[in-house]
C-alpha cells in the first residue's frame, strides 16, 4: 500500500515541487486547490492526471484553510498519513493589507485542520507539517538564528504564523499526536510568485532586457536575506515526517546576501555591469556595460532600477540568516543549490520567457506585460 499525503497550498510554489517530489517517492497524494475565477494550476498542470484514468496518483480537492466542513470532510474521505500544511497568504506586505484574512488563513486555518485531525480519530494515524517561517524571528534577537532563539515577529503575517507554530507545538504535547513546524528562511525557484522580491528582480531584468519594461522599482534593497532553493527545503519538510519523534528544525543555507547583490547577480547573468549610486529613495543602478546578446535593448547610462517608497514595509525585517547545523547533524540535510546558481537558473527560465514574449510582440502579437509588482 502506498501512503498517502494531503498538502494544502498544492498550487503554490513549495506545494508543487513537494507534490513532484511525494509522487516520485510512490506516495498518492492529494492537493486541495481554491476556486478561482481563471485557472492557478500552472505550477501543477504538468503532474495533473486525469481523473478518469485508473487508479490515478494525483488527485487535487475544492477547499480553502478558512472552512472548517471542508477541510474535515476531505480529511475524513482521504485518511492521510500525512499532511503538509503549505496553504497561506504568504506576502509579507499584503498581510499589513489584510491582516485579518491572513490571521484567519495563516493562524486558525492550522488550528482548524489539527481540530479535525483529532475530532476524525486520526491524531495516531496521521503525521503534521506546519510551514513555519524566519519571519517569527523579525526583529532579530540573535545571529544566526536557531531553534533556540526568541521570536520577535513584525508583520500580520509573522504574528499569524507565531500562532501556527505554537498550536502545532501544542497539540504535539497535549494529544501526543506527531506535529512539527519546519522554520523554513526564504527559499526561491522560477515557480517563486511573480512578487516576492528575487522573482520580481529576474523577472523585471529579463523583461528589461527584452525590451518589454524600462525600470525595476523596488523597496528597501539593504534588507539581508538567507535565500535557499525551494527543491532543497521540500525535501527537508518530507524528512522531518519520517523520523521516529516530532521535531521542530531551522531550514537554511546559512549564507546571506543583500536584495543589492541579488539584482547585481541577476544583472549579471544578463551580461549587464551595474553601478549603485545615491542614497536611500533617491538610489538608483546605472548600466556601465552589456556584454551578451542576452539584452539587446540595454544600453550603457540606461538607468534600470529606481526606488519606489510604496514597497517599503510598516515594519520591515532587516536581516535574517539561519543556522542549519541541527538539521544537518541529525537528518544529514544539506542545501544541494547555492543561492547564485539558483539566481542563474531563476535568470535563465525568466528570460526564456520575455524572449518568447518579445518575439510575439515583434509579429504584432501584443503581450502584456502584468502590471501587479508586489
Ligand atoms: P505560495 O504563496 O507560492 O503558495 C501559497 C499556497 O497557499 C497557494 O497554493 C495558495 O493558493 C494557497 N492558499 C492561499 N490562501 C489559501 C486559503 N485561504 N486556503 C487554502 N489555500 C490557500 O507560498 P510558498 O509555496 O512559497 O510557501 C508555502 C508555505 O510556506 C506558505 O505557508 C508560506 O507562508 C510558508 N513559507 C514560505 C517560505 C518561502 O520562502 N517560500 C519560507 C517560510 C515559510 P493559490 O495558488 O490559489 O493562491
Ligand atoms: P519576505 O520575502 O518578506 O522575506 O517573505 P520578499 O521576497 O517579499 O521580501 C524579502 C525582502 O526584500 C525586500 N524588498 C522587496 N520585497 C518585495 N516583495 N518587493 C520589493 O519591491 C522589494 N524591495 C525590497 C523586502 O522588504 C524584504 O525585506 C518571504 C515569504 O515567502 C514568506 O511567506 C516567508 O515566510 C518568508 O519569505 C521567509
Amino acid at each position: 500500500m502506498s501512503k498517502r499525503a494531503l498538502i494544502t497550498g498544492v498550487t503554490g510554489q513549495d506545494g508543487s515541487y513537494l507534490a513532484e517530489f511525494l509522487l516520485d517517492k510512490g506516495y498518492e497524494v492529494h492537493g486541495i486547490k481554491r476556486r478561482a475565477s481563471s485557472f492557478n494550476t500552472q505550477r501543477i498542470d504538468h503532474i495533473y492526471q486525469d481523473p478518469h484514468e485508473t487508479n490515478p496518483k494525483f488527485k487535487l480537492h475544492y477547499g480553502d484553510l478558512t472552512d472548517t466542513s471542508n477541510l474535515t470532510r476531505i480529511l475524513q474521505e482521504t485518511e492521510p498519513d500525512e499532511v503538509y500544511n503549505l496553504g497561506a497568504q504568504s506576502h509579507v506586505a499584503v498581510s499589513f493589507e489584510a491582516p485579518e484574512y491572513t490571521a484567519d488563513v495563516d493562524g486558525i486555518g492550522t488550528l482548524r485542520l489539527l481540530e479535525a485531525i483529532r475530532f476524525l480519530g486520526l491524531e495516531r494515524k496521521t503525521r503534521f507539517y506546519q510551514a513555519s517561517t524566519s519571519e517569527l524571528y523579525g526583529l532579530v534577537q540573535e545571529t544566526p538564528q536557531k531553534e533556540t532563539t526568541p521570536f520577535y515577529p513584525r508583520s500580520p503575517y509573522a504574528v499569524a504564523k507565531l500562532y501556527s507554530f505554537w498550536i502545532t507545538v501544542n497539540y504535539r504535547e497535549a494529544y501526543g499526536m506527531y506535529a512539527c513546524n519546519g522554520i523554513l528562511f526564504n527559499h526561491e525557484s522560477p515557480r517563486r510568485g511573480e512578487t516576492f522580491v528575487t522573482r520580481k528582480i529576474t523577472r523585471g531584468l529579463a523583461n528589461i532586457a527584452q525590451g518589454l519594461e524600462d525600470c525595476l522599482y523596488m523597496g528597501n534593497i539593504d534588507a539581508l536575506r538567507d535565500w535557499g532553493h525551494a527543491k532543497d527545503y521540500v525535501r527537508m519538510q518530507w524528512m522531518m515526517l519520517q523520523q521516529d519523534a516530532p521535531e521542530d528544525f531551522v531550514i537554511a543555507t546559512g549564507q546571506q546576501y543583500s536584495v543589492r547583490q541579488f539584482i547585481t547577480w541577476s544583472a549579471k547573468e544578463l551580461g549587464i555591469t551595474l553601478e549603485f549610486s545615491g542614497d536611500g529613495v533617491d538610489e538608483i543602478a546605472t548600466v556601465v556595460s552589456v556584454t551578451s546578446d542576452k539584452s539587446p535593448s540595454v544600453k550603457p547610462g540606461d538607468v534600470i532600477m529606481r526606488i519606489d517608497p510604496r514597497y517599503f514595509r510598516p515594519a520591515e525585517v532587516e536581516t535574517l540568516l539561519g543556522d542549519p547545523s541541527k538539521a544537518k547533524a541529525a537528518l544529514g540535510w544539506e542545501p544541494e543549490i547555492t543561492t547564485q546558481e539558483m539566481c542563474a537558473e531563476m535568470v535563465a527560465e525568466d528570460l526564456k520567457i520575455a524572449q518568447r514574449h518579445a518575439f510575439l510582440k515583434a509579429h504584432g502579437h501584443d503581450i502584456p506585460v502584468s502590471l501587479e509588482n508586489g
